[in-house]
């Protein structure tokens, strides 16, 4: 960080200068679980999205946005880094991004940005519904250069408890609505101090267990119980969309605040289709779980479009470094994502780099119109072959027909793949190997740190039946 600064300096940057073009604020939302087919821009057939429809209207909305890997923990880790989930130490759901790993934040901070997480972490290898980050983990957000934070471990949902830099605060009302006004609280300050900022919001919704208020259940009366809870977690968070987009506005900033929304992996089973008639759910390497809505707004830059070109969350960094023209060392080697500015202006034609998935025993390939699916490719690997332009259901394996596209994908993602094993074994780090220094992925209940709060917790709807199950297995 210290280096970060350093650079800047000696390239004629001030380290704290005010807001510009070149240095915008910077609002990255994220939704936990909402599928590509979730908005209202899509033409949802119950829910409703008018902010985030007006956002879309208002900005460039990609219609093949990826997030980087088909569950929670490592698409995060993909947005802080740049790189593939595996490369960072987040295999799945539940671990600890190493702390040999360079983030978006820490390269900010160093850049004079105030910055600030609010909401879901869930990158310091604890599993278990969402409690209070604790001020001595090694892996809080402040581990990895947010000034600020107000955060729990994992999903959230209406009154919630949260650790503003460790310290414990009890919340009433929507969780959405919460994060929002406290991340708004910290950009006015921001603003005040005439600072940019960073600002992240990873929302819990539409996230199990699905829990919504009255007000926002009514307009899916016709769908069951857990349905009208979900569809009322996604109106609660787009309503907070516009609570925003709103305050922006108010305050003045809006024209120059990029705020880049997508979901965190792809949707849910649930009823009516959440992911827009593509194959596959969360968990999958099929595109209904890997594409999400994705959408950046930032009215000083972009004029409002919609784009096929294929990006992912892989890209925000190495975007964000480009727009800030940040030096090549805020960034461990190899970086997956590319930047995406020259896609600001009109669309760029084909993408050079494909995007790659790597998520347990399965991969993917995204080359533009054509997608390669590894499936098991630890060993006795089985491929597949779309064109997702003409194909959009992923039906027709074009891999005994278009061998030549076939051949070419399947050694670019075996080549890639090895890369990636030896950024598991930590050779992009100047040690050349992972220091001892991750916990391993493990519920909070068996966690000594957390056991003072059991007592109390037990009465919390949110944990009660996790500790009853934890009390169980003693
Ligand atoms: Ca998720």
């Amino acid at each position: 960080m210290g280096l970060a600064s350093a650079g800047l300096i000696a390239r004629g940057l001030p380290s704290s200068a005010a807001v510009s073009v070149d240095r915008p604020n910077i609002v990255l939302i994220m939704t936990d679980d909402q599928g590509w087919g979730q908005t209202g821009y899509y033409n949802h057939p119950v829910l409703k999205t008018p902010n985030l429809d007006a956002m879309a209207a208002n900005g460039l909305r990609f219609d093949r946005f990826y997030a980087g890997a088909p569950v929670c923990s490592p698409t995060r880790a993909s947005v802080l880094t740049g790189r593939a989930n595996d490369r960072t130490g987040v295999p799945s759901h539940g671990h600890a991004l190493r702390l040999q790993e360079k983030t978006l934040p820490a390269a900010l901070k160093a850049a004079g940005y105030a910055t600030g997480h609010f909401g879901k972490w869930h990158l310091n290898a604890l599993r278990g519904p969402g409690v209070p980050v604790l001020a001595e983990d090694s892996h809080n957000p402040g581990a990895f250069g947010f000034d600020e934070w107000l955060t729990v471990t994992n999903f959230f949902d209406m009154n919630p408890i949260m650790s503003r830099k460790g310290k414990f605060e009890e919340f009433n009302g929507d969780s959405s609505a919460i994060i929002v006004n406290e991340a708004l609280k910290f950009m006015t300050d921001a603003n005040r101090q005439d600072k940019p900022f960073l600002a992240v919001i990873w929302d819990g919704s539409p996230h199990v267990p699905w829990k919504a208020s009255e007000e926002d259940k009514r307009p899916f009366k016709e769908l069951g119980e857990a349905s009208q809870n979900h569809y009322g977690e996604l109106a609660a968070f787009d309503r907070s969309v516009g609570v925003l987009r709103k305050a922006l506005l108010d305050l003045d900033i809006a024209d120059n605040t990029l705020v880049w929304f997508c979901s965190d992996n792809g949707g849910l089973g649930v009823k009516p289709d959440s992911v827009g008639g593509l194959r596959g759910l969360k968990g999958s390497v099929y595109e209904g779980g890997l594409r999400v809505p994705g959408i950046i707004e930032w009215p000083a830059t972009i004029k409002p479009r919609i784009t096929e070109y294929p990006a992912s969350t892989m890209d925000i960094f190495p975007t964000i470094a480009d727009i800030l023209d940040l030096p090549e060392f805020v960034f461990v080697k190899p970086v997956d994502g590319i930047s995406l500015i020259s896609l600001f202006k009109k669309d760029p034609g084909k993408r050079a780099k494909p995007i790659p998935f790597r998520f347990r025993s399965k991969g993917a390939l995204v080359d533009n119109d054509y997608k390669l699916i590894a499936i098991g490719h630890e060993r006795n690997p089985k491929y597949e072959l779309y064109n997702l332009k003409s194909d959009k259901a992923e039906a027709n394996d074009l891999s005994k027909t278009e061998t030549e596209i076939f051949e070419r994908m399947k050694a670019e993602f075996i080549r890639w793949s090895a890369s990636v094993d030896d950024s598991v074994k930590g050779k992009d780090y100047p040690a050349g190997r992972v220091l001892d220094n991750n916990p391993e992925s493990h519920f909070w209940t068996g966690d000594k740190r957390y056991e003072p709060y059991f007592k109390e917790w037990s009465k919390r709807p949110e944990y009660k039946d996790r500790l009853r199950k934890h009390s169980r297995q003693q």
